[in-house]
């Protein structure tokens, strides 16, 4: 097995050697990360308690292990520099050129709506409900290019169960942060702000469905959406809102963003299916970032980005062209 060493980060590549033997080679490196080794690949952040918590990366739950991706992880220049977040601008090099006006901290989220129990998490305390753990996820954004992402967090579910959702509340809507003296992309009418999001609330307790606080073993950087995001990697990629402020349990679908802007084109479900074209372009390829520029070869998308087999049962009966 060959380790490639990048800004603190080992992760084994697949050469001469079976996926079954990465993926034991990855857990190994996870133990020794939750003895403490990545600790130091953390960056500091003024103001705030170290974040402890990201060194004790726990193992992954065999419900989850069995999907976390063999491909190789999207370097991290490309991943912290290649993005959307349209709060910060619509072109991919703004989030990394002008998220830097983004105050990560302090930071607190508010879970509000149809639950027992209602809470407002400052950060430190809502990266505390459940070890930290590191779930390697392919990205697939609508536009027609994916990523392999290193994430840190743990399930959603983590925190559903924390607060206890009442028998009305049948999805979960995500609202982000829409600050105009942080966000300059706010001038622009493209989306109405804030940015939302939702899903089924069994979606949302699906346990592939993170909590994300890192990625590459550091807090996340602001263009990914720091310091709180969702990720939902059965989905395309707008599905996983960033900076979190706000999780509402409610009894209706809830509005999102990019369905309110564009319903024949964003569905409510955006579930990742190659079969189901963008009115606009085909969804059967994508073109894998940092694979080699535009001559690379486009990969055909899976059905459910590659999570089929964890979450098809999810939709098991939908006509999935009517609940695109
Ligand atoms: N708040 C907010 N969240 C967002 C977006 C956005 O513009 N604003 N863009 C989405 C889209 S289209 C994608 S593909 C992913 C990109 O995540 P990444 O930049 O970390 O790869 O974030 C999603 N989350
Ligand atoms: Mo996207």
């Amino acid at each position: 097995m060959i380790l490639i060493k990048d800004r603190g980060y080992q992760h084994p590549i697949a050469s001469e050697i079976t996926p079954r033997e990465v993926f034991l080679s990855r857990r190994r490196w996870i133990q020794a990360a939750a003895a403490g080794a990545i600790a130091g690949a953390l960056p500091a952040q003024a103001g705030v308690a170290r974040p402890g918590k990201l060194a004790a990366l726990a193992a992954v739950p065999s419900a989850v292990a069995g999907a976390l991706t063999m491909d190789k992880p999207t370097p991290y220049a490309d991943v912290t520099s290649y993005n959307n977040y349209y709060e910060f601008g619509t072109d991919k090099s703004d989030p990394a050129e002008y998220a830097g006006s983004l105050k990560p901290r302090p930071w607190s989220v508010a879970v509000e709506g149809e639950v027992r129990k209602p809470a407002v998490f400052d950060l430190e305390a809502l990266m505390k409900l459940a070890p930290l753990e590191e779930r390697i996820y392919r990205l697939r954004c609508v536009e027609g290019w994916s990523m392999v992402i290193p994430w840190i967090g743990f399930s959603f579910s983590e925190l559903i169960k924390r607060v206890e959702p009442t028998a009305n509340a049948k999805y979960v809507q995500f609202v982000t942060l829409a600050d105009p003296k942080q966000m300059p992309g706010l001038r622009s009418g493209v989306l109405d702000w804030p940015y939302t999001e939702g899903l089924r609330l069994d979606e949302a307790m699906h346990p592939l469905a993170l909590l994300g606080f890192g990625l590459y073993g550091e807090v996340l950087p602001n263009q990914n959406g720091a310091p709180v995001r969702m990720v939902v990697p059965w989905k395309y990629g707008f599905k996983s809102a960033k900076s979190l402020v706000k999780i509402r349990f409610v009894e209706k679908q809830p509005p999102t963003a990019w369905d309110q802007a564009a319903p024949s084109e964003y569905g409510f479900y955006s579930n990742v299916n190659p079969h189901v074209d963008h009115p606009r372009w085909s969804q059967a390829t994508e073109r894998r970032i940092g694979d080699g520029g535009l001559f690379a070869k486009r990969r055909p998308t899976l059905m459910f980005n590659g999570y089929e087999p964890q979450v098809g049962q999810l939709y098991a009966g939908m006509d999935l062209r009517k609940y695109f």
